[in-house]
Parts: C-alpha cells; structure tokens; sequence
C-alpha cells in the first residue's frame, strides 16, 4: 500500500462521507480543515473545529481483506496512529479497540467505514481524527473532560504537515505488514500499547454490559476478559471503560 494523492479541503460535512459517496484513485487521502458533520462510530459526533487538528481519510479500493478482518483494521489503524504519536515522544495507550489515549483522554479516534458485496470489500474508507493544536479552552464542554490535544500535552505546537508525513509512512508501513505477514505482528505491537491488562473494566455492548479482567486481544482481534467465574469471555464489540469507581478520563 502506499497512500497519495493527497486531496485538501477547507471544509467538508464528512471526510469519510466524502470518499463513501465518490470515487476516487485507490490509496487517495482526502483533508478537510474543518467538517461540519464529522462522525464517530454508532452514530456519534466527531468535534472538528478549523484549523487546530487534523481529519483525514484515505479509500482502498478492493483491498486484499475480506469482512471479517473489519475489527483486525481497526487494530492496525490504531496501532499506526499510535506510533505516530509515540514519534513525538508521547507514551499512547490504546484502548480497544482503536482510540487513542494520552494521560487517560482521547487524542484520536477512528471510524472504518465499506461497502460490502458478494462476501468482499469493495471499497474500505478509513478515517481518522487526530486533536493536534486544540487549546483546553477550544475543546467542546461536550467532551472537555474526556479529550485532550498533543498541544496539551507537550505545551507545543505540531506543524500539521510534520505529523501527516509520520502519519502516512506509519499507515503505510503497518498496512503493508498486516498484508505481507498477517496479524500476529500487529497484535504484538498493539499489545505493547495496551494499557488496560491486568485492570478490571466494564464492557457495554449494545445488550448488556460485562465485566471482567482485560487480559488482551486474540487472534481476531476481539477483546479477552476474565470473567468472576475465572473463564475467558471474548467481546466482539462494545464501548470499555475502566471500572474504578470515580475513575477519570475516557
Ligand atoms: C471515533 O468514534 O472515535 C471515530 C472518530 C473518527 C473521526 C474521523 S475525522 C475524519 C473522518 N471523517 C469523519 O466524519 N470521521 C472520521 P467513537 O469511538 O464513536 O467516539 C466518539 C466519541 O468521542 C464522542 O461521543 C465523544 O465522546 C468523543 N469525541 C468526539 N469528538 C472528539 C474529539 N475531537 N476529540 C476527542 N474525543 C472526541
């Protein structure tokens, strides 16, 4: 995979819209400065005000992926973004599947979005949403206490440009790795920066909520938890959050 041409944009509802609904060479990014409706998973909201942050998304056309490794892309995608930021000299954690935290907020965030036919990805649209320049008084009251920017916390400004070339060479590298190798390596790297092993969390899946002690990722991708019974549960999808009572952040 190599990702290019670059496509930029002042403003665009959507950047994933935007690649979902035209068709575009493979590998193409398309960068709004700001998007007015920017989305996050399950029909949330993506705050992407203008000129502080980055909001990409880049398209692969029939990409060598079936279906179900949906949730193994959002693993490399999150591994990527994360070691973009580790770049920079800032410990990430990762919590599963695919946000990126620093000091317990969310500085990134993912949505993968395809079109599906005959059992094979026809088009896969993956966004990401990174919090570069934000100051804590331009953050949203929405989400104030649980996001957070690299300027805040390094106290300096990223040259935008900077952090998209790591970005891409990062996609580009851990995309080609998932491809020529498979998941293992991706697993292994994802686990380094998984924060939350050993720590008991609670999952709320769109049913019901379970509990239980992260122990890691399988080979799917999907998250191990040990249960009260001391049995391993694994969790298809579901939003984590550490079950400390009073915990802060995300
Ligand atoms: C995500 O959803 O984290 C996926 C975000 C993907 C955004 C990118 S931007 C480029 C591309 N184009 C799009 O339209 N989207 C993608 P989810 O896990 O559902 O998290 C959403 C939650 O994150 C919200 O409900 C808030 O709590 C929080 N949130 C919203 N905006 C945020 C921000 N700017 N920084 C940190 N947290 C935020």
């Amino acid at each position: 995979m190599k990702l290019g041409p670059i496509q930029y944009f002042d403003e665009l509802e959507s950047t994933n819209k935007y690649l979902m609904e035209n068709s575009l060479p493979n590998g193409s990014v398309v960068i709004a400065d700001s998007q007015k409706s920017g989305k996050g998973r399950r029909g949330r909201k993506w705050f992407s005000p203008p000129r502080k942050n980055l909001y990409l998304s880049f398209v692969l056309n029939n990409p060598p992926f079936s279906p179900s490794q949906a949730l193994q892309l959002n693993i490399v995608t999150a591994v990527a973004v994360a070691v973009s930021v580790a770049d920079l000299g800032i410990i990430p954690e990762i919590k599963w599947p695919n946000d990126i935290l620093v000091s317990g907020k969310k500085i990134a965030g993912i949505l993968i979005e395809s079109e599906i036919s005959s059992e094979k990805i026809r088009k896969l649209v993956v966004g990401i949403g990174i919090n570069l320049n934000m100051d804590f008084h331009e953050i949203d009251e929405e989400i104030k206490e649980v996001a957070t920017s690299l300027k805040i916390v390094t106290g300096e400004e990223v040259v935008r440009e900077d952090f998209l070339n790591i970005l891409l060479k990062k996609l580009d590298l851990w995309y080609n790795i998932f491809e020529k190798e498979g998941f293992l390596p991706v697993k292994k790297r994802w686990t380094s920066l998984f924060s939350w092993k050993g720590k008991e969390v609670v999952v709320l899946t769109e049913s019901t909520s379970i509990k239980g002690i992260a122990i890691g990722i399988d080979e799917n991708g999907f998250l191990l938890l040990k249960n009260e019974r001391g049995e391993i549960e694994k969790v298809i999808s579901g939003d984590v959050t550490l079950r400390r009572e009073n915990a802060s952040g995300y």
